[in-house]
């Protein structure tokens, strides 16, 4: 009975520390972004993105119907992760006063290519395209409007307006995806696309090309940058450890708690011969709580909050004599 009464005590003092440790939970993590998709399995994805501005020497003026068009370089570096989306950006000052005159293709350091727009407005081989003006800057990619829509909707005088654009070929208005040659997991560098770019194969000198293929117009431009997203599938390569100890030895067989970061439930170690537990396997740059559990000790902190972001060793607690 005393047992069972013992038993029953703790367990509403074990109820009342978790309760305690889930508003501390709540506390730290109101204000924060609630991620959009969790990952089902460890390792935990991250996205990061880096952005790069063209090296090439801008504005330049695009040369009047010279279908070789110019490169706009892009020096890649820093990618270490999996390429997930790639967006492309650029636009003209002075305008250029024919959109159908241009075409535009992104390669990757291994000579995969994209048409993000091949003269809008052109449906037939030879055709003039539409005579709508570009400035921009334009970003195409896979979330963004209908580019042949807005050139048809805004007379040949007028601008059309800055903004993200799905990419399309030559000769149609139909949408071509990037989606299903970025997502994905592949690692298969055959197909014509950015899937799954290795970062070895990421990172290096893209090329955007703009031409211009009709001759009497012309425009300059003036701005033209690529962004990159990609996973950090290795993210999750961080330990955190300690002691729990007594002022005069090490406590063994102590059972530490850890929630925080991006976990969905909370890990536990138990100290080992040496009073010492080690957790492995945690994403960085995330904030943690360590909770020492012990039912023959207490402790004045037995709860500690930290950033993790690197390996940290000595996240120790020391029970009260
Ligand atoms: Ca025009
Ligand atoms: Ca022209």
């Amino acid at each position: 009975m005393k047992n069972r009464l013992f038993k029953y005590i703790y367990l509403q003092k074990f109820y009342a520390f978790s309760l305690m440790l889930l508003t501390l939970n709540l506390l730290i993590f109101s204000n924060r972004e609630i991620p959009a998709q969790k990952s089902e399995n460890p390792p935990v994805t991250n996205l990061s993105s880096r952005s790069f501005t063209t090296i090439s020497a801008i504005p330049l003026e695009i040369p009047d119907g010279d279908a070789n068009g110019t490169n706009f370089l892009f020096n890649v570096s820093g990618i270490n992760g999996i390429v997930n989306h790639v967006e492309i950006s650029f636009g003209f000052n002075p305008a250029h006063t024919w959109s159908g005159d241009i075409k535009a293709v992104l390669t990757s350091p291994n000579n995969a290519s994209h048409t993000l727009v091949d003269r809008v407005g052109e449906t037939i081989v030879g055709g003039a395209g539409d005579s709508s003006d570009l400035a921009g800057p334009y970003t195409f990619s896979d979330q963004g409007g209908d580019l042949w829509q807005s050139a048809t909707s805004v007379g040949s005088e007028a601008v059309i307006p800055a903004g993200f654009y799905r990419t399309t070929s030559g000769g149609s208005a139909d949408f071509t995806n990037m989606d299903p040659i970025f997502a994905g997991h592949s690692l298969n560098l055959n197909n014509n696309g950015f899937q799954g770019l290795e970062a070895q194969l990421a990172n290096g000198t893209w090329r955007l090309n703009v031409s211009d293929n009709g001759e009497g117009d012309t425009g300059t431009v003036n701005f033209a940058e690529l962004t990159i997203t990609y996973s950090l599938a290795t993210a999750a390569n961080v330990s955190l450890g300690g002691r729990v100890m007594t002022e005069r030895g090490v406590i063994r067989n102590a059972t530490v708690m850890l929630i925080g970061g991006n976990l969905t439930e909370p890990l536990y170690a138990k100290t080992n011969d040496f009073g010492a537990y080690n957790f492995t396997e945690l994403a960085p740059n995330q904030i943690y709580v360590v909770s020492v559990i012990s039912k023959k000790y207490r402790f004045s902190q037995p709860n500690i909050v930290m950033e993790l972001q690197n390996d940290v060793s000595d996240v120790n607690f020391v029970a009260d004599e």
